[in-house]
């Protein structure tokens, strides 16, 4: 019998090592929430770049800061997007690819895909900070004001402290009870998460306390079929502009950068009527003192 009972708890005790090792099962925290389609409009539109292979999108004192992946052709850009007009550039090494790109007080933060590294920088000069590394790929980035949120092509979001990068917590996405895969560009917006879906033109809008997607918008006729080229790809790039709340987007080597604006149903406008009641978390306000 003795030897019976050993073999029982040497099982259990193989299984719960094994159960701990596989994957997270994550749950949607609340899947009857469903989420609004909504429909937008084209309020104006400036040049961008066709060689742009754009992957992190943000907007600073009225100035567009971009981040472009491709070995080789990476780099970080300022640009006066109202004139079309590079103000300065930041190259990556040729083994480095860019992604996603945000500020927090007054550093630029930069993830690279597949290289597990990422890159500090002094938003006003562009010079070189920090380097830090993570676990995983790299796709897109913004923060809440305190940490960072990255996303790496799975369906969760992964916030980090931005001092020492540790995990502070994963959240799963979730479109009612599904969970919604390959996560891109994000953009926090009073008070919530901006999400491109990786080769979609579909933007989903987050709460960042449940993980649910409360709004989306397909913006497939976006760019016109005609100007669509061999090479242009899908829309990747979203930056909000906190002193005039516009939001703009674009994508990887599009020809055009686009203010858009949101609206319901009812027509009315998005960033407004949910902007109502949110705390309002401008980056570049509620900051931690980094050195
Ligand atoms: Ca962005």
């Amino acid at each position: 019998m003795g030897s019976v009972t050993n073999f029982l708890l040497y099982a259990s005790a193989l299984l719960l090592s094994l159960c701990s090792l596989s994957s997270p099962v994550f749950s949607c925290a609340n899947p009857s929430v469903q989420a609004t389609e909504l429909s937008y409009r084209i309020i104006d539109k400036k040049s961008h770049s066709r060689h742009f292979y754009t992957q992190g999108l943000l907007i600073h004192q009225g100035i567009l800061h971009e981040s472009t992946g491709g070995y080789g052709e990476s780099a970080l850009y300022k640009i006066n997007h109202q004139q079309a007009e590079i103000q300065s550039t930041h190259r990556l090494s040729k083994r480095y690819f860019g992604e996603g790109l945000t500020l927090l007080g007054d550093k630029l933060y930069q993830l690279t895909w597949r290289e597990q590294t990422g890159f500090v920088y002094d938003v006003q000069t562009l010079e070189h900070r920090g380097t830090f590394t993570y676990q995983g790929e790299g796709w897109g980035l913004t923060n809440n004001g305190s940490e960072l949120i990255m996303s790496n092509g799975s369906s969760s979001l992964i916030f980090l402290d931005p001092i020492d990068f540790s995990v502070q917590k994963r959240l799963q996405i979730c479109e009612g009870d599904r969970p919604v895969e390959k996560l891109n560009e994000l953009e926090w917006i009073r008070g919530q998460i901006y999400a491109n879906i990786w080769f979609s033109n579909t933007v989903v809008i987050i709460d960042p306390i449940s993980g649910q997607v409360v709004a989306k918008v397909d913006l497939t006729q976006l760019l016109p079929s005609v100007e669509r080229l061999e090479n242009t790809d899908v829309l990747n790039g979203i930056a909000y502009d906190h002193n005039t709340q516009a939001l703009w987007v674009t994508g990887k080597r599009w020809p055009w950068l686009y203010h858009i604006e949101l609206r319901d149903k009812r027509g009315s406008s998005l960033i407004e009527d949910i902007g109502n009641g949110l705390p309002e978390t401008p980056p570049h306000l509620k900051q931690k003192k980094i050195k």
